[in-house]
């Protein structure tokens, strides 16, 4: 199964998705999500650049030793924008393979665990009943976790709550499409979120599954009070308490509380996370198909991780494709210590015209259909339609104008 041709997209259908498609010699095609989210054409280019000429002529089914070569290979190991076009790289061999065989990936992988993906959904508002009366939407649907975020009072925009002007994502951007600034005040959030989760449990009693982002923004001590107010609303976990880099952070958070930690959306290799798995330190790890290396880069971790009773649960953000989301509901279907699945939407009626999934949800749990490979198809056509805007996460600043954790 020789690599005749490599091609990269980088599309808009609402968000910037770089989506990376290897044709075979016999006219088979897999393809792969390399998109980093306000960093796209960095990853385009060196997709293009670096390492599609090294895959001509290669054999596509030699996954592994082509993670090898792309990893070991170049020198500079790990980076975001290394491991995310690894990841596609590895994706598209997956679909591959699985296209070859007639088979989904999920049986590649080792077969079916589970009868569905359990799936958590975002409910936010502007008030605490706001928020509420958006994750009962979700329970009204069937869904058994909701994550809860709300505009904290007094500062103006708050991570995970988009206002009138945010719905639509490109018109968040300043006019120069720039990094919009956002404040923060951390005694603030710390007096107030106690309050939404004391209000869900009353409103919801124990029917549901809650769950919420800090996004980064608190020290290890600052963490660990807040895990400390909210276990009596028992959270399913407390993600990204603080900021990922130092692995001991959360080996301190833990020394204080019983609410579980998730963290590792930012994580690109098993190395980000090694430590915090064996010292026991996390309940969950976050990281993703697109981010980490793959298919192979996410199996080797979470297969590491149940060792150390820690459970998966990836990164699923509007910002990565329906290509990396289908990634993870193979892996979700097979991995033995699944603990659940981010899922905000799998498309928009404009990204459904350019990219068709596999999947539909039930009661809050993804199914898939028995395609071979991942089973999501890339219209290159509706594509060209929609080029790359540049577009920016917001950046995080204090009330006296230090820069922050966004
Ligand atoms: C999440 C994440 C996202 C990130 C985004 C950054 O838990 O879904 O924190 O909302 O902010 O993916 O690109
Ligand atoms: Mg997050």
């Amino acid at each position: 199964m020789k690599i005749q041709d490599v091609k990269v997209f980088v599309a808009s259908p609402g968000r910037n998705f770089v989506t990376l498609k290897i044709i075979t010699e016999e006219g088979l095609y897999g393809l792969g999500d390399a998109t980093v989210n306000g960093r796209e054409l960095a990853v385009a280019a060196y997709l293009k650049d670096h390492v599609a000429p090294c895959l001509i002529g290669k054999d596509a089914h030699n996954i592994e030793d082509i993670w090898q070569y792309l990893y070991r290979g170049v020198y500079w190991r790990k980076g975001p924008i290394n491991m995310a076009a690894i990841g596609a790289v590895d994706m598209a061999l997956w679909d591959l393979k699985g296209k070859a065989a007639g088979l989904p990936v999920y049986q590649l992988l080792g077969g079916r665990s589970r009868k569905g993906v359990t799936l958590y959904a975002h409910a936010q508002g502007a008030t605490i009943e706001e928020t509420l009366g958006a994750a009962q939407v979700w329970i009204d649907k069937g869904f058994k976790a909701v994550r809860l975020q709300c505009a904290i009072p007094g500062l103006e925009g708050t991570y995970g709550v988009k206002t009138k002007e945010q719905k639509d994502y490109f018109a968040m951007q300043s006019k120069r499409y720039l990094p919009p600034e956002e404040p923060w005040s951390t005694a603030k959030y710390l007096n107030f979120i106690p309050d939404l989760f004391k209000a869900a449990r009353e409103r919801f009693g124990d029917s549901v599954e809650l769950l919420h982002d800090v996004h980064h923004r608190l020290t290890p001590i600052e963490a660990a009070r807040l895990g400390k107010a909210l276990e009596p609303y028992h959270l399913f976990f407390l993600e990204d308490a603080v900021a990922a880099e130092n692995q001991e952070s959360c080996a301190v958070i833990r020394q204080h509380t019983t609410t579980p930690l998730a963290i590792g959306e930012i994580y690109n290799t098993i190395w980000d996370c090694k430590g915090m798995i064996e010292n026991q330190s996390i309940d969950y790890i976050r990281v993703a198909a697109t981010h980490a290396g793959g298919i192979s880069g996410v199996r080797r971790i979470a297969d590491y991780a149940g060792l150390f009773h820690v459970r998966t649960a990836f990164h699923g953000p509007p910002d990565i494709s329906p290509i990396g989301h289908a990634a993870h509901m193979h892996l979700g279907l097979w991995v033995p210590n699944f603990g659940i699945q981010e899922f905000v939407r799998f498309g928009t009626e404009v990204s459904d015209r350019v990219f068709s999934y596999p999947m539909r949800v039930e009661d809050g749990m993804a199914l898939l259909e028995d395609k071979p490979g991942l089973g999501v198809d890339f219209n290159e056509d509706e594509a060209d339609l929609h080029p790359y805007k540049r577009s920016y996460l917001p950046v995080s600043r204090l009330e006296d104008g230090t820069l922050w954790n966004w």
